[in-house]
């Protein structure tokens, strides 16, 4: 991998440079100004009124945070899902239906396991492990990805679960 120094680095060091000289001139001005005698009364008066308006700043800035963050939540409802597709772990076999489905539609696949714990892991067309959810015996575990890319996919058991583990491979097709 070749190492480059380039544009965001460059904004990195910049944010950092402000903020260090910020930091450093606060420094100054707080060491400067403790060298004068200052009224108590006057200074808790003064940091009551900031501590105010810092409690509604990090009040307002909480809030704003929590709405706006409930819009990118990484949780697709069950309801929105286009189609689930049942996945059944075995010794040494992955069943599943339907045996195809079309790319781009959101998948709830819905795994569990006929006898032992088996690891559910699927793979895209480039080879690359896009989820994994854990086959259970008498449960139904979880999984919701959208198969954006059409061609075929595998699934690998990538939990350790007896002689023929390594058999436990099977592919299925995501249609254009
Ligand atoms: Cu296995």
């Amino acid at each position: 991998m070749e190492l480059e120094f380039g544009g965001f680095q460059i904004v990195v060091l910049i944010a950092f440079l402000v903020v260090a000289v910020a930091l450093v001139a606060i420094f100054t001005v707080v060491a400067l100004q403790a060298r004068r005698n200052v009224e108590f009364e006057l200074v808790t008066e003064t940091g009551y009124r900031l501590r105010r308006y810092w409690l509604a700043f990090l009040a307002l800035l909480l809030t704003t945070g929590v709405v706006v963050s409930l819009f990118f939540l990484p949780y697709p409802s069950s309801a929105d899902s286009a189609a689930t597709v049942r996945v059944s772990g075995g010794l040494f076999y992955w069943s599943m239906s339907p045996q195809t489905v079309p790319a781009g539609s959101e998948i709830n696949f819905d795994v569990t396991s006929a006898d032992v714990n088996h690891g559910f892991g699927i793979y895209d067309p480039d080879g690359v492990l896009i989820g994994s959810v854990q086959a259970m015996p008498g449960y139904h575990n979880e999984l919701d990805l959208t198969l954006d890319k059409a061609g075929t996919y595998m699934i690998a058991c990538l939990e350790f679960c007896g002689f023929k583990h390594h058999e436990m491979i099977r592919e299925f097709e995501v249609t254009p």
